[in-house]
């Protein structure tokens, strides 16, 4: 028994807009309308097609089918496409089924030893042998930590978890599909192939840097699946279907791949048992018409948008969401502003008074500083936003409905600040919560508004929603 499905998790799907979310029953739904519940029933839900297009005319597996769905979302569960669960159905995301938290691939599908082998058949050329030894070790260990399984490497012979590197056809049933798309598989528990992973070497795996797929990543998650796990729905555990950046120095395996692994295997009866995260935060949802981003800056030519304990990051046209601790272990969560100083080739970013410099992902010396250091009074407890203007080369620092001017090149205030806001920015209404600049306008950010001036004319050239340059 081969249990795998071949989804590509990177390909998730964008389609259409998102409609304003108002409660009660869609009297009449477009065509195209009718085919978006369709398709997604039929790919997440399991709804078959007995008589084509016979849902539409009551059929009543469709009303089962949408109470699962609206259940498993926690909206209201009516058996009708109301317009939460249309919008919810056009959201971005990945292709798999539906499942709640963890889930295994059933119990007779695990190891009835807890003493496994694993041999590494071949490596590829993107890191060293070393460093592929290193992440395929480190990525057992996550498992071991937690149960009683035991990892033992062979060099020779016929291992239980057989790993190695291919393209396209690799001898399996199931071949890769070039750069992108899958980037590995593996297969559950059971004699011969059963446990294997394969890795796609059309992909550029790293060791540790994010320009890449972190292989201990994505070789942890593929041994979940040797080991009988399935996908889990919580964002943020290892076995949730998209790939995420995380710092490996400070990786610990959420609780909720504890539980799953546990509910096969038991927990690690010696030494201390590794504490599990707490639990995992609630992820900010792009496509929300509520959204209100905490900040945003630019970084060496990407956007970079901060909510609560996450930040999406969007280079050409491609947007990923990590969290903040995964990337910069030392910043806070819910940050209060973020600007980046070309000059200095440095992004900043603000919580309370202090405030911490980044060069890519490392910290500078020195760092956190404190608002005063810059010129602002004591008086102001936090920034509201912050923006460098690379028409006037100062950064427009705001504090509730003021803001202040800090020459990049002297690093000194400028005079004759603070301002209000309205004054220098006219037809922008409310404090402003985040700022940044792209090409050569200035967004202020308002509640869930952009406006949008036109840089060298401080001019309010339109209003826009908090997501609009994220995917949705
Ligand atoms: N490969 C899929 C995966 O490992 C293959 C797959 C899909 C699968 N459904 C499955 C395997 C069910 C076993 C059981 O999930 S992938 C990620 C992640 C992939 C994806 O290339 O899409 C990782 C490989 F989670 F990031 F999306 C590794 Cl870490
Ligand atoms: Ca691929
Ligand atoms: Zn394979
Ligand atoms: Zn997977």
């Amino acid at each position: 028994m081969d249990h795998i499905m071949k989804i590509p998790c990177q390909l998730c799907f964008f389609t259409g807009l998102v409609l304003a979310v108002h409660a009660g029953p869609i009297s009449q739904l477009t065509a195209t309308d009718e085919v978006t519940v369709e398709n997604y029933l039929k790919q997440f839900y399991n709804l078959t097609d007995e008589v084509p297009g016979t849902f539409w005319r009551g059929g009543s597996q469709m009303s089962e089918k949408l109470r699962e769905m609206q259940k498993f979302f926690g909206m209201n569960v009516s058996g009708t496409v109301d317009k939460e669960t249309l919008e919810m159905m056009k959201k971005p995301r990945c292709g798999v089924p539906d499942v709640a938290a963890y889930s295994t691939f059933g119990d007779g599908l695990k190891w009835h030893t807890n003493k496994l082998t694993y041999r590494i058949e071949n490596y590829t050329p993107d890191l060293s042998v070393a460093e592929v030894d290193e992440s395929m070790e480190k990525a057992l260990l996550v498992w071991a930590k937690v149960t009683p399984l035991r990892f033992t490497r062979i060099n020779s012979g016929i291992a239980d978890i057989r790993i190695s590197f291919g393209t396209r056809f690799h001898g399996d049933s199931f071949p890769f599909d070039g750069p992108q798309g899958t980037l590995a598989h593996a297969f559950a528990p059971s004699p011969g192939i059963g446990g294997d992973a394969h890795f796609d070497d059309d992909e550029f795996f790293t060791f540790r840097s994010s320009r890449g797929f972190v292989l201990f990543l994505v070789a942890a998650h593929e041994f979940g699946h040797s080991l009988g796990l399935s996908h889990s729905n919580i964002p943020g555990a290892l076995m949730y279907p998209t790939y995420s950046f995380r710092n490996v120095e400070t990786f610990s395996l959420p609780s909720d791949d504890i539980r799953g692994i546990q509910s096969l295997y038991g927990p690690n009866k010696d030494g201390t048992p590794d504490k599990p995260d707490p639990k995992p935060p609630t992820t900010p949802d792009a496509c929300d018409s509520n959204l209100i981003l905490d900040a945003v800056t630019t970084m060496r030519g990407e956007m970079m948008f901060f909510k609560d304990s996450f930040f999406w990051r969007s280079s050409q046209g491609r947007v990923e969401k990590n969290q903040i601790k995964s990337f910069w272990p030392k910043v806070p969560d819910n940050i209060d502003a973020a600007y980046e100083s070309p000059l200095q080739n440095t992004v900043f970013l603000f919580k309370g008074r202090q405030f911490w410099a980044f060069l890519g992902n490392s910290v500078k010396a020195g760092y956190p500083k404190t608002l005063s250091i810059m010129g602002l009074p004591s008086s102001v407890r936090r920034l509201s936003a912050a923006v460098y203007d690379q028409n006037s080369g100062k950064t427009l620092l705001f504090v509730g409905r003021y803001y202040y001017s800090y020459d990049e090149k002297t690093r000194r205030m400028d005079p004759g600040y603070p301002q209000r806001v309205e004054d220098g920015f006219p037809g922008m209404i409310g404090e402003v919560t985040a700022a940044h600049q792209f090409r050569s306008s200035i967004y202020l950010y308002s509640g869930t508004n952009i406006y949008e001036f036109i840089s060298r004319r401080r001019r309010l050239f339109r209003v826009l929603k908090n997501n609009y340059f994220l995917p949705c």
